[in-house]
């Protein structure tokens, strides 16, 4: 009975395997549902018409553009950091890009796949000045407000552990949730990407009375994710976001993208021709990408830059040629 039970699932997982064709399925509903978070400025969120904006919303936008040639056919489905992976997994969403780190335990045992980084993320905490503490090693006893279902409940345990302190965790399930009980005065600080701390310290209702202690704590590799098992899918999401990044290296913006079309440099023709073929696109797939919604450094600065209320500036995220780590393999 049970060894019947294994070979039906066996059987079932390798269909899937052999038959899941998103890039079809997307093409078919004419629009790409992309899993993104509840509402994070600067990296996933809506204003009042419903429109979404974002580092990681670009990514959607970028892949819709690349496979449908309209980067606005996109449906976003919002999901706390508990939801995402199951999500994915049961096919409600085709692909997710939602501030998720990628790790060994999500790459290897929930039959997913990262596709790349899109965000170099490590984690923080952020106090309330009155709380007069300049160094998360003076955190001991602290009460700690933070999401479920994410790498930062893991790495705050290793954190306290390793330096000997102890600590109670007020968890939430929404980035809104958390926000609203530090403001409350809920827990003494708040932890997550540090990314994530800025994007909500512009939440409080008097951010200057906040700060981001100095220390960060982890390494948090942020990305698109994809369902295993469709090898099609995760080269055309992989590529989408190469596309953005080798973008940026070339020099080819939302505004040059179209005189780019013509150039004579032999790398920049091929990436605006030639390729897609390849990918199972058509030939314009990235001159969608680029002249829809821009190379990475466009959407960096107008999303979580010095273009935007978040100011982040590059640092990791700078392509590996200005100092930093961001780096496309080439597209040839
Ligand atoms: N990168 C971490 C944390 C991701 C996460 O969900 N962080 C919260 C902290 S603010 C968040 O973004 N929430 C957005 C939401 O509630 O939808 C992970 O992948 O586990």
């Amino acid at each position: 009975m049970r060894k019947s039970i294994l070979i039906t699932i066996a059987l079932f997982a390798m269909s899937g395997t052999a038959f899941a064709d998103t890039l079809a399925d997307v093409k078919k509903n004419g629009f790409l549902k992309c899993g993104v978070s509840t509402g994070l400025a600067g990296f996933s969120s809506a204003d009042d018409k419903g429109n979404w904006q974002g580092l990681d919303v670009d990514v959607c936008r970028a892949v819709a553009a690349a496979v449908l040639g309209d980067a606005s056919k996109v449906k976003y489905n919002p999901l706390t950091a508990k939801e995402r992976f199951t999500a994915l997994q049961s096919g409600e969403i085709d692909m997710l890009s939602r501030n998720t780190t990628w790790t060994l335990t999500r790459d290897a045992s929930l039959g997913l796949n990262f596709a790349g980084v899109n965000y170099y993320d490590g984690q923080g905490f952020m106090v309330t000045k009155s709380l007069g503490v300049d160094s998360a090693l003076k955190l001991d006893g602290a009460a700690v407000c933070i999401q479920a279902g994410t790498t930062t409940e893991l790495n705050l345990a290793d954190y306290f552990k390793v330096n000997k302190m102890k600590y109670k965790a007020i968890t939430f399930d929404t980035s809104d949730q958390t926000i609203k009980g530090f403001e409350a005065g809920r827990c003494d600080v708040l932890t997550s990407d540090q990314s994530q701390l800025y994007a909500l310290r512009i939440k409080l209702s008097k951010p200057e009375t906040a700060i981001v202690l100095p220390e960060v704590i982890s390494k948090e590799p942020l990305g698109p994710v994809v369902r295993q098992g469709d090898d099609k899918w995760f080269n055309i999401v992989r590529w989408s976001l190469n596309a953005m990044i080798n973008g940026e290296e070339m020099g080819i913006s939302m505004a040059s993208a179209k005189a780019m079309k013509s150039s004579k440099n032999p790398a920049v023709e091929r990436m605006m021709g030639g390729q897609g073929e390849k990918l199972g696109l058509s030939d314009d797939w990235s001159y969608n990408i680029l002249s829809q919604v821009g190379n990475y450094a466009e959407s960096f600065d107008r999303n979580v830059g010095a273009g935007s209320p978040l100011k982040i500036e590059r640092g990791l995220n700078a392509l590996w040629s200005k100092g930093g780590i961001m780096y496309a393999p080439p597209v040839r």
